[in-house]
């Protein structure tokens, strides 16, 4: 096919489009996980909308910690790291996990002894610019974050809050904060080759201001992504939310029992809207005809691309589900 490899991702922007490119042109080189891996350090590398790679999503201590998952469709050979400290490179360690070892999930602190083991180095994933929101979080009278039923300050001013103070007070606490506006651009990327197999994959650096050792949908197979002979999807939004749902797993199955990927990609955000009406991410998906499908909610512009064999990467638009 003149039009294969195939490669969708999630976000529209410059980055994001660079990152398509490139993973039709290394899977022309060197095969579907080599295309996905390079595709998705590419947005490593660039910080696409400093929501992949390092500098960006410090969590309450400031540290900006880094999730990713590859997913080969062949021999469903999966490998991940979640919650991945001091090493840029988590698309690449995640496929040192797939490659390398029996495991599919390493996570935190070992995950960047594994990283070492395997050749990677440790470096700061914090920059200036994080530096900078932390500090601007920590100065501001409410905190947005992620605890639930925690009030920042029993008395109602609205000081920083103490999570400590959860279990060493009997007062009642009013409903607590949750970050309503926080960045959803992980990069998720479905690949099919030459040989209409599938690659898929994500990589992220998760919600900002998360709680210390929060892990996201992103790594999660089935959440973040997923890929079988059928098609592939990969998500991206509120990774909280949507890992109880497995949007991808359930994308995919879709279009396994006859839907087209619009059709099953719809479903799945349809399912998570019809518990959590304000849920904000978005499914891309790609089938075996080549056929691609994009649902999204709570999202203003939903930009994706897709890129082609012969070189051009387009942008689209998805207008998204607002239930509410
Ligand atoms: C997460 N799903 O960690 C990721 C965040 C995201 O675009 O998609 N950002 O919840």
């Amino acid at each position: 096919d003149v039009s294969l490899p195939m490669v969708i991702t999630t976000w529209g922007s410059d980055g994001f489009a660079k990152a398509t490119k490139t993973a039709v042109d290394a899977t022309l080189a060197g095969g579907r996980m080599f295309g996905l891996v390079e595709g998705l350090s590419t947005c490593e590398a660039l910080q696409c909308d400093t929501t992949v790679g390092f500098g960006g999503s410090p969590d309450e201590n400031g540290e900006t910690c880094l999730d990713s998952l590859v997913f080969d469709a062949e021999g469903m050979r999966v490998g991940a790291v979640a919650n991945l400290h001091r090493i840029r490179d988590a698309a690449r360690v995640a496929w040192g996990v797939m490659n390398y070892t029996k495991h599919t999930l390493l996570v935190g602190e070992s995950a960047t002894q594994f990283a070492k083991k395997i050749g990677f180095f440790e470096t700061e994933l914090t920059t200036n610019e994080t530096k900078s929101w932390i500090e601007t979080w920590k100065n501001q009278k409410c905190q947005p974050n992620f605890w639930k039923n925690v009030s920042p300050d029993p008395s109602g001013s609205c000081g920083p809050y103490k999570p400590s103070q959860v279990f060493s007070s009997n007062r009642n606490r009013e409903a607590g904060y949750r970050v309503e506006k926080t960045n959803h651009d992980t990069i998720g990327m479905v690949v099919m080759d030459l040989n209409q197999k599938f690659s898929a994959g994500t990589s992220s650096n998760g919600a900002r201001f998360k709680i210390p050792g929060r892990v996201g949908d992103s790594p999660i197979p089935g959440a973040g992504a997923y890929a079988n002979a059928f098609g592939g999807a990969a998500a991206t939004g509120d990774g909280d939310v949507m890992m109880r749902f497995l949007p991808s797993f359930y994308t995919v199955t879709q279009m396994e029992l006859g839907s087209k990927p619009s059709k099953a990609t719809h479903k799945a955000i349809q399912k998570i809207l019809d518990v959590y009406p304000k849920f904000s991410g978005a499914v891309v998906a790609m089938d075996a005809h080549g056929h691609t499908g994009v649902a999204c909610a709570n999202i203003p512009k939903f930009g994706y691309n897709v890129a082609y064999r012969n070189g051009t990467v387009k942008l689209f638009q998805q207008p998204c589900l607002h239930p509410q």
